[in-house]
């Protein structure tokens, strides 16, 4: 007899689907989509439809261990769970004697997305005094670009795409990130609406829609702003909803009809002004248009101002005005977190690290240097920009490398001591998700493999051991996603906190309020407030630059991030790690499809494959995935020629912003 416990997908992943995990005896032995989810509606992921394999993997670390090898080498000896929290505890009180807190660094990003977890560690390393760590890998140049105009108004429900007649995909690869909202696409588009895909080559998306519009790499702003000057010159603006609802239209237009002319837009991004005149009319003339952008062109230097010009775009167009732009869904508020993360505990302020700086903050930054790792629910070695100087710094023999992981990662192998992860079907949490508004409470499903610990136990054993006391070290899980459930939210005001209790997902109101959550009220292309007033045009990084071809390093459909990289099945689907370069570029360099290739720049080398394909445009390489060691050619992944560069705003990663080059290997 089996049964089926509710619970929720905890990856990375805008979709956050509803799960029903299959239990027999103790043991996980098959997942199922939770037809009664109203946005997943019963489907998951090729990556998850196995997740048994994932949660009963022969590979899943059991017990916590102690480094007996070289630094990197993966070799360890076992300890108790009592060893391993004494000598961290010991090591960090040392450490913390002789150079100060702020010489110990947490390192965590979304292994999990579950509130309770993935934020574990913030309280403790609060109380400790230890460096902060500015979350900033994923997407904040998105949310900043989206900010500097909307404010804090709250996305639109996705499932607006389903009655679209028009829908642009721009910048986002749904079919490997965004799987269910393409599913409300596809709906549309079987009752006629156009779909159509903007991106920098043809992606795998490209299959489920009607037109690719290819644009250079960065240059989504300058074409939003060439659309605005077409939408100006041609009378196409949403002139009534501009007059009465935003803030700037006449100085944006005038900017626009100056600087952005199709020739320009041509030159910046590759679309001739035929293609841009489409793109412009059908924005304004569609009846019920969605833009759904991705994140991905957010990862350039100047990566905000290109999202602020898409929504600025947006709101000129009439696509927002008819509530189809659609960039994340803003659940972020509904659960204030500060009552368990706890800053207060900090005695004094400590310095911030960038999580995209690890490799300087590592090998070069000092007072104090930093002596000590704590990585949890994050694989750095693999997914941080510049893994050459990543590497150096975790190879470094007077550091102190803690590791809480489920599977022996490329960041393990430098743990000096390693500690075993649950699942996310061990441990109980709350998720909420960035790509719609429903919200789940799970519990555990099974017991936990192993000694295997949850995040949020581990951070309360260390917190015994160093005499930390009081809220919220006091409370087991659940005590902590009741604290959440009872923050004053407005959120939360109506939320059926019983049918969330049983299990159920259940889906939040934004709380009533103006439209447009702004200081202004109105929709700010002009911000006053901004050092940059008005969408304009920003360079990239990499725009110029001595090697011949734009890295882009996007997300695999077998993969999310470096998560799934232990899973054999996955792997085959896959393939090698490999380049995907035009046919007019492997024959400059006399490289065959199929080929030993090796990309380089002035970060590293990268040795892979050649794959030959026209759905590349010239002067592009393209990488996709983020691989563990073991399944490169030469020990290293893509993230061997990504910088540690910044975008324009917040502090974001510039993955996609880098130039390479790429010969024959041997
Ligand atoms: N299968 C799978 N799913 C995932 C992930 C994964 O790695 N694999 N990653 C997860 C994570 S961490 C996140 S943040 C989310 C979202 O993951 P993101 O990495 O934000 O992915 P997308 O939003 O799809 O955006 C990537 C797309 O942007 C395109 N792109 C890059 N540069 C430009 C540009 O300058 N202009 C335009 N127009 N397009 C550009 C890329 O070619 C790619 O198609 O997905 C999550 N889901
Ligand atoms: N080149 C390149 N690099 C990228 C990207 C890209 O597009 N290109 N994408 C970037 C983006 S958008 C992001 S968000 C980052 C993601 O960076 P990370 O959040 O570090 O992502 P993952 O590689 O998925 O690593 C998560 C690790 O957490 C572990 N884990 C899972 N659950 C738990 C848990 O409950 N507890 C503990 N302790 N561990 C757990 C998993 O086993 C896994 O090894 O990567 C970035 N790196
Ligand atoms: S990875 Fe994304 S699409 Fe796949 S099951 Fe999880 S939430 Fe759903
Ligand atoms: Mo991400």
């Amino acid at each position: 007899m089996s049964t089926l416990v509710p619970s929720a997908c905890p990856y990375d992943c805008p979709d956050a689907c509803g799960l029903l995990a299959e239990v027999e005896g103790g043991r996980l032995v098959a997942v199922r989509g939770n037809a009664a989810h109203p946005y997943s509606r019963g489907s998951l992921c090729p990556k998850m439809v196995h997740y048994e394999r994932t949660v009963n993997h022969p590979d899943r670390l059991t017990h916590p261990m102690v480094r007996t090898g070289v630094k990197g080498e993966g070799k360890f000896r076992r300890a108790s769970w009592d060893e391993a929290i004494a000598l961290i505890a010991g090591r960090w009180k040392a450490i913390a004697a002789e150079h100060g807190a702020e010489a110990i660094l947490p390192y965590s990003y979304a292994g999990t997305m579950g509130l309770v977890q993935r934020n574990a560690g913030h309280a403790f390393f609060h109380r400790l005094g230890a460096s902060q760590l500015d979350r900033t890998i994923c997407s904040p140049a998105k949310s900043a670009g989206i900010e500097a105009i909307l404010g804090a108004t709250p996305g639109p429900d996705p499932s607006v795409a389903s009655s679209a007649d028009l829908v642009v995909l721009w910048g986002v690869n749904a079919v490997a990130t965004n799987l269910h909202f393409l599913a409300y696409v596809k709906e549309a588009r079987k009752k006629g609406a156009r779909v159509w895909l903007v991106d920098t080559h043809q992606t795998a998306t490209a299959a489920v829609a009607d037109r690719v519009f290819v644009v250079k790499p960065g240059s989504d702003g300058a074409l939003a702003l060439g659309l605005v000057h077409l939408l100006a010159s041609q009378g196409l603006a949403d002139e009534r909803f501009l007059a009465a609802e935003a803030l700037g239209w006449p100085e944006l237009e005038a900017a626009a009809l100056a600087d952005h002319p199709p020739a320009r837009t041509e030159a910046l991004t590759g679309l001739d002004e035929p293609a841009q005149l489409e793109l412009a009319r059908a924005l304004a003339e569609a009846r019920a248009p969605v833009i759904r952008i991705g994140s991905g062109l957010s990862r350039y230097g100047n990566g905000a101002m290109n999202v602020r010009s898409i929504a600025a775009l947006a709101a000129v167009s009439g696509v927002l005005a008819k509530n189809g732009f659609f960039w994340d869904a803003s659940t972020g508020p509904a659960f204030p977190l500060g009552a368990f993360t706890r800053p207060d505990l900090m005695a004094r302020p400590a310095r911030t690290v960038n999580m995209n700086r690890l490799g300087h903050a590592l090998t070069e930054l000092a007072g104090p240097r930093v002596m000590s790792l704590c990585v949890y629910a994050s694989n750095p070695a693999a997914v941080a920009p510049d893994q050459n100087a990543v590497l150096r710094g975790l190879a470094r023999e007077d550091l102190f490398t803690v590791v809480h992981e489920r599977f022996l990662t490329d960041t393990a192998r430098f743990a000096d001591v390693l500690l075993p992860a649950t699942t996310s079907l061990e441990h109980a949490d709350l998720y909420r998700s960035y790509g719609h508004y429903v919200v789940q409470r799970a519990r555990p499903a099974i017991p936990p493999l192993g000694e295997a610990l949850p995040n949020w136990e581990l951070f309360r054993r260390l917190a015994r051991a160093c005499g930390f006391d009081g809220s919220p070290f006091d409370l087991d899980a659940d005590g902590v996603i009741d604290l959440l459930l009872s923050a004053p939210s407005p959120w939360l005001k109506g939320f059926d906190l019983a049918a969330l209790d049983a299990g159920r997902p259940v889906t939040l109101q934004p709380p009533p309020g103006p439209r447009w959550r702004t200081p202004s009220g109105k929709v700010e292309l002009l911000n006053p407030r901004h050092r940059e007033p008005l969408p304009r045009l920003l360079p990239t990084h990499a725009g110029e630059g001595a090697l011949p071809l734009r890295l882009q390093t996007g997300p695999a459909l077998y993969s999310l991030n470096s998560t799934f990289m232990d899973r054999d099945d996955l792997a085959a689907k896959r393939g090698p790690l490999r380049v995907r370069l035009s046919p007019a570029e492997a024959t400059v360099r006399g490289i065959a499809d199929g080929a030993r290739v090796v990309a380089f720049n002035e970060l590293g080398e990268v040795a892979l494959l050649a794959e030959v394909t026209a759905a590349v445009p010239d002067g592009l390489a393209v990488i996709e995935g983020v691989h563990w060691s073991r399944d490169t050619l030469g020990g290293r992944n893509v993230n061997a020629l990504t910088s540690q560069r910044l975008t324009d705003e917040a502090g974001g990663s510039t993955f996609y912003d880098n130039r390479i080059d790429v010969r024959r290997a041997g």
